[in-house]
């Protein structure tokens, strides 16, 4: 059973691999490189492919930009199934952008560092993986540099998102009453996503008009750091992003400590790791809820909603064992209840919450992955295997689909999964958990 599992999910990763050396999320829906997708790829890759891993990190950090900057997709060949595509975005407004690839000019969770550590693990430590982790490290250090000197206006050590796609939970309720607060103009476009996929199950086109809104306002100052912190209508502190960072500041730290000969980084990523982790348990955690929240840098106040990225710190080490506890109890009484699969991606007792509609309640497996990881870093064993049993059924059940219904019992005729079919980080990410 397990052996067959896995066959299927390395064809559907087989199957989503391009020619430039990359995979590609889902076809149709998704038909370019996107930033975090790559890493959880690389990921499910490092257990039986080790070249087409590297190159996927490879591939990826060769659309870096001048400035450290590493974009959320890399238009690396034409498609017309995608909307915003590479015309939409120009990349080329930014002095420092890709000169060699058109990207956008957003980018999503910093989930390289933590990959890097990922992928030696998963090789055995073996030093073909080692020598291409120090051909690659820099870049990535490269990268969180530009998320402190660039991301960090107030120098907390937390960094900003300024576009909801950076959040990679692109829907989440959690956006909705920034939406209330702006006039966004109603453009004229033509949507693809809705084409390969049920609308209802999609963001809105009211809601796609903010989110080029957004776009169209960092294009108007060349996609400069400062002007956007100036203008963007969305400024937020999110914690799984910042969670991500954190982590990958760790693994760094680790890594650099295993190839020697780097104090200076080392000690930067020491510096900042200790001012994140103190800021983010100040600033993100919400004592009545018992959980990690989202911090509104544009109208200057918390956000308190509780979401899957809530208990992302727990896989950067962040809570503290009381904090930890809190955040065990949401997540089973909230998330798991009577009757729900771990873990919905928004909290299913809000009005909010909605089981079909993309990030607004379905499973995602990375999200899974992560939660997994951090229960496990806390000695939450049991929690920990509800998580992997849930994710392994629910794609052994409807198959390896973007995102899935938390409802164990469904209304008669309702389907399971939604989304996106055959999606790479659901095949990857299952592999590792199947390893495990
Ligand atoms: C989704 O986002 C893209 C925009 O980046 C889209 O809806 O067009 C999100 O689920 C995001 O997290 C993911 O990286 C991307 C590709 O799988 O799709």
């Amino acid at each position: 059973m397990k052996e067959a599992l896995l066959e299927r999910a390395k064809q559907v990763l087989d199957a989503n691999y391009q020619e430039g050396g990359f995979t590609i999320p889902s076809k149709g829906l998704y038909p370019f490189q996107w930033k975090w997708d790559s890493g959880f790829i690389a990921i499910g890759l490092a257990h039986y492919n080790t070249t087409k891993a590297k190159q996927e990190i490879a591939t990826l950090l060769d659309a870096q930009w001048e400035n450290g900057f590493v974009p959320h997709i890399v238009f690396h060949n034409e498609s017309d199934t995608y909307f915003p595509g590479a015309d939409f975005h120009q990349s080329h407004l930014h002095p420092l952008s890709s000169k060699k690839y058109k990207t956008t000019g957003m980018t999503q969770p910093p989930v390289l560092g933590f990959v890097l550590e990922e992928m030696l693990r998963i090789s055995k430590d073996d030093s073909d993986m080692l020598s291409f982790i120090k051909a690659h490290i820099d870049k990535v250090f490269a990268n969180h540099v530009y998320f402190y000197k660039n991301r960090d206006p107030h120098q907390e050590g937390l960094v900003y998102i300024y576009h909801n796609w950076e959040s990679g939970t692109d829907n989440s309720p959690v956006w909705d009453e920034i939406w209330e607060d702006v006039e966004a103009p109603e453009y004229t476009f033509e949507r693809r996503d809705t084409t390969h996929v049920d609308p209802s199950q999609r963001p809105s086109n009211r809601e796609y008009n903010h989110y080029l809104h957004i776009i169209e306002i960092a294009k108007s100052h060349q996609y400069n750091d400062q002007k956007i912190a100036a203008h963007s209508p969305l400024l937020i502190q999110d914690p799984l992003f910042n969670a991500m960072l954190i982590k990958s500041n760790e693994s760094l730290i680790a890594l650099y400590e295993r190839i020697g000969n780097n104090e200076e980084k080392i000690a930067y990523l020491k510096k900042y790791q200790a001012k994140s982790i103190a800021r983010f348990n100040e600033k993100l955690f919400d004592e009545t809820l018992g959980a990690y929240i989202y911090y509104d840098m544009r109208n200057d106040q918390p956000m308190p909603y509780i979401t899957s990225s809530s208990f992302a710190p727990l896989y950067a080490g962040i809570p503290n064992e009381d904090q930890a506890k809190q955040l065990l109890n949401v997540l089973l009484q909230k998330f798991r209840g009577e009757g729900q699969y771990l873990c919905a991606s928004f909290d299913p007792t809000s009005p909010l919450y909605n089981p079909k509609k993309y990030w607004r309640g379905p499973i995602w497996m990375n999200l899974n992955w992560i939660l997994y990881k951090g229960l496990k870093r806390y000695g939450f064993e049991e929690a920990a295997a509800i998580v992997k049993m849930d994710s392994i059924s629910l794609i052994e059940t409807s198959g390896f689909y973007e995102y899935f219904d938390a409802r164990k019992e469904l209304p008669s005729g309702d389907s399971r999964a939604y989304g996106g079919n055959n999606f790479s980080w659901s095949a990857a990410l299952l592999i590792d958990l199947l390893h495990e």
